[in-house]
């Protein structure tokens, strides 16, 4: 079978987990890695096993590469993903898909425009219940839609010491907590439920209104290994901390929190989702379990199972009930999607999978969350 070839820009936190996913498919090989310089290129493609290690403009000249996943910084993902657009090749960016709506529009016009295959990170969709939440909301099981929520929680920058490229606008653009994680929840809310958020009510804070940045280079996570004596004092004027107000097109209302300063908290997206039929409530950090909440019946509490699965939620198991499939799955499932629809060499009419359009929604939203935060008035998305 001759294989898609790929290449991954971008070797952090997510971008081996990238790799890793793809290698778990049979019609793919990552053959090319891509790093701000050939040594450290040639560095972790060695580390990764990777064929190529190359700089990013000479990726683009690479005729044997037809798929790239965008894994670097967020203030990349524009110029990249339009370089590689431009340069004919499929794209993959991680989230968000920019850190200004401008950009985010140009992307999407441009995809369109030269009918390749674009998708966004937003691999959370991927969880198997995640699909069953969807399917069985839209099979009626849920009922009309009361309200939602939502909360994102995590506590690897809980220390003062703790520090990251996320923690820099000029990096990560004018929103942190919610432009890293708010972008899943925001999505995962609008795609289980099938609403459009229409208004935002947000207010941010800053927990550590300075922090230690350390000397040396830390990735995502790993900065709970540093010690006292490599850091430099540094302002933070990003948020922490991130309440939202929501009010959705069916009339009723909601909340997201998002957190990176919750003790104990290490990576838990909840979401609890009211209807006139059933509650249902989801924890990124129990996956493959679902509360069903009834008021004339029992509760019910479903395990991840194909049998008892839609067959559209089915699809997205590879193991039987009680073999638990988590975060590494989820991208090797979204992957899947996206890489069928590689193999036919264009975006197809109606993708299952999350496409620059949802990146942009997404952007959309946030925008309009900070722009709430600053006017402290609700505001219409
Ligand atoms: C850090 O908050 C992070 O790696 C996010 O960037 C990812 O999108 C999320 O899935 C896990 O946490």
């Amino acid at each position: 079978m001759e294989k898609i070839k790929v290449a991954v820009v971008g070797t952090g936190f997510i971008g081996p987990a990238h790799i890793e996913a793809l290698r778990r498919l049979p019609n793919i090989e990552v053959v090319a890695l891509c790093e701000v310089s050939e040594e450290l290129a040639q560095q972790k493609a060695k580390l990764l096993g990777i064929p190529k290690a190359m700089l990013f403009e000479d990726m683009l000249k690479d005729k044997e590469i037809q798929s790239v996943h965008i894994c670097t910084p967020n203030f990349l993902h524009y110029s990249q993903s339009k370089a590689v657009l431009e340069a004919g090749k499929h794209v993959v960016c991680e989230k968000p898909l920019a850190t200004k709506i401008g950009e985010a529009e140009e992307l999407v016009k441009l995809a369109d425009s030269t009918g390749l295959v674009n998708a966004v990170h937003f691999n959370l969709r991927y969880y198997p219940m995640v699909r069953q939440m969807k399917t069985m909301r839209e099979n009626g099981e849920l009922g009309d839609i009361y309200s939602i929520m939502g909360s994102y929680l995590q506590d690897w920058l809980y220390l003062k010491t703790d520090y990251n490229w996320r923690l820099e606008p000029d990096k990560s653009g004018d929103s942190r907590a919610i432009a890293d994680i708010g972008s899943h929840l925001l999505d995962l809310t609008e795609y289980v439920t099938g609403l459009k958020i229409t208004e935002v009510m947000a207010d941010f804070s800053t927990v550590h209104k300075s922090r230690l940045k350390p000397l040396k280079p830390v990735e995502t996570y790993t900065g709970k290994m540093l010690q006292e004596s490599d850091y430099q004092e540094v302002e933070i004027n990003t948020e922490d901390h991130a309440s939202v107000m929501l009010r959705f097109d069916n009339g009723n209302k909601g909340s997201a929190t998002v957190s990176q300063v919750n003790a104990g908290r290490k990576n838990r997206l909840n979401i609890e989702i009211a209807g006139s039929k059933s509650n249902f409530e989801w924890c990124s950090e129990k996956p493959n379990e679902l509360w069903i909440g009834k008021r004339e019946s029992p509760n019910q509490h479903l395990m991840k199972d194909p049998s008892l699965f839609t067959p559209e939620a089915a699809g997205l198991i590879s193991f039987p009930g009680g073999h638990n499939e988590g975060f590494p799955d989820t991208s090797k499932q979204m992957f899947k999607e996206v890489y069928a629809a590689i193999a036919e060499g264009k975006q197809p009419e109606n993708p299952t999978f999350p496409t620059f359009a949802d990146g942009h929604r997404e952007l959309l939203i946030c925008e309009r969350i900070i722009e709430s935060h600053k006017k402290q008035t609700w505001v219409k998305i």
